[in-house]
């Protein structure tokens, strides 16, 4: 999801003369010159047969997909030979990105590099979200973490950190720029899939310099078309079918939020099965969700165990939902965030609802 705050190069009216627009991600002013030094220098520091791990988050999505194999097909341009990617987590990549050019670089976890030089991580803000790959962190690697997340918790050897860049994409483009490797379909195609999910087919854009990049992509000759029905305007009877009975349970509570509203809604893992969907099929019922008009705030109860359930907050401004997040253990964005929830349903939303009056704009 995009960042709440404010870009540079967002327009404020009354303040002139304006800040020229970055050229790309490689201006970012967010990530400090050296340490984008610092990263070309990691990648530059081992050799081509040497063993490289690349890692992105548990429950991937698309801009943690795309961002992880457009970067490891820039490294196999560079010659790296000894390239795997993973997830923590069951191996299971959702429909959409199975198709996705550098998917033949993807391993279950238990088959990444044990004691790799380097190791590179996408768009993940919290150790807790590497999962049983966390212990990579403690050898001798060197790790170049590249994220988009305000709630970073400061990992790796090195960490590439710009939480005013629309997607974890966007960073890895300006790395890329940096070592000197030229887009192609194939790198620009996990990248605009990266870049087009987390924007939320860039209604979500704040800068025009997102439109800049994704120009740069589409001229490698690249079909949006083609990706936006792959990506988002497909999808499984079973998955339709289960949109209605989730959709269909929402509630509207007018009164939460200080009175600016919350509507919520969950699923279960038995949904699922009566309907034979994997988990992925629900991260898109949130977005018919939040455009409920009466609500502010926007919830998606998600079971991953009995008892256990992935929790998706949305605001339209009016509270600061990664404060909420970050207060039950989990982070995000200030407009779009998330964390693991316990007991029932009710018992997520009970603890929610005081977080929201505290954390109302
Ligand atoms: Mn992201």
């Amino acid at each position: 999801m995009t960042s709440g705050s404010v870009t540079r190069s967002g327009v404020e009216p009354g303040r002139a003369p304006r800040a020229p627009e970055p050229r790309s991600a490689a201006d970012s002013p967010a990530i400090a010159e050296a340490d984008w030094a610092a990263a070309v220098a990691a990648v530059r520091g081992v050799g081509p047969d040497d063993e490289v791990q690349l890692i992105c988050h548990v429950n991937p999505d698309g801009d943690a997909l795309g961002s992880m194999l457009g970067f490891a097909l820039g490294l196999r341009r560079l010659g790296f030979t000894r390239l795997r990617a993973t997830f923590p987590g069951e191996f299971d990549v959702p429909e959409p990105y199975r198709q996705l050019p550098g998917s033949e670089l993807l391993v279950p976890e238990a088959q990444a590099w044990a004691d790799p030089p380097l190791i590179l991580i996408f768009d993940v803000a919290a150790e807790s979200r590497l999962g049983g790959l966390a212990d990579r962190l403690d050898g001798d690697a060197c790790v170049v973490a590249l994220d988009h997340h305000a709630s970073f918790t400061g990992f790796g050897t090195v960490s590439l950190v710009d939480p005013t860049a629309a997607a974890t994409s966007v960073v890895a483009e300006g790395l890329l720029s940096r070592l000197g490797v030229p887009l192609d379909a194939e790198i620009a195609e996990c990248l605009y899939v990266a870049l087009t999910t987390d924007t939320g087919s860039f209604k979500f854009v704040r800068s025009p310099s997102v439109h800049e990049l994704a120009a740069r992509l589409i001229a490698t000759g690249i079909s949006p078309a083609e990706i936006a029905r792959r990506t988002f305007d497909t999808r499984p009877f079973g998955a339709m079918k289960l949109a209605g009975e989730v959709l269909g349970r929402a509630t509207l509570d007018p009164s939460a939020a200080g009175g600016r509203g919350l509507v919520w809604t969950w699923a279960t893992t038995a949904d699922l099965e009566r309907h034979g969907q994997r988990p992925y099929v629900l991260d898109a019922l949130i977005d018919p969700v939040r455009g409920v008009a009466e609500a502010d705030v926007a919830v998606v109860v998600k079971e991953l165990t009995p008892g256990e359930w992935a929790v998706s907050l949305r605001s339209k401004g009016g509270v600061n939902v990664s404060a909420v997040a970050a207060a039950l253990g989990g982070g995000g964005h200030r407009l779009a965030a998330g964390f693991t929830g316990h007991g029932t349903p009710e018992d997520v939303i009970a603890q929610i609802r005081p977080l929201l009056e505290a954390y109302a704009a």
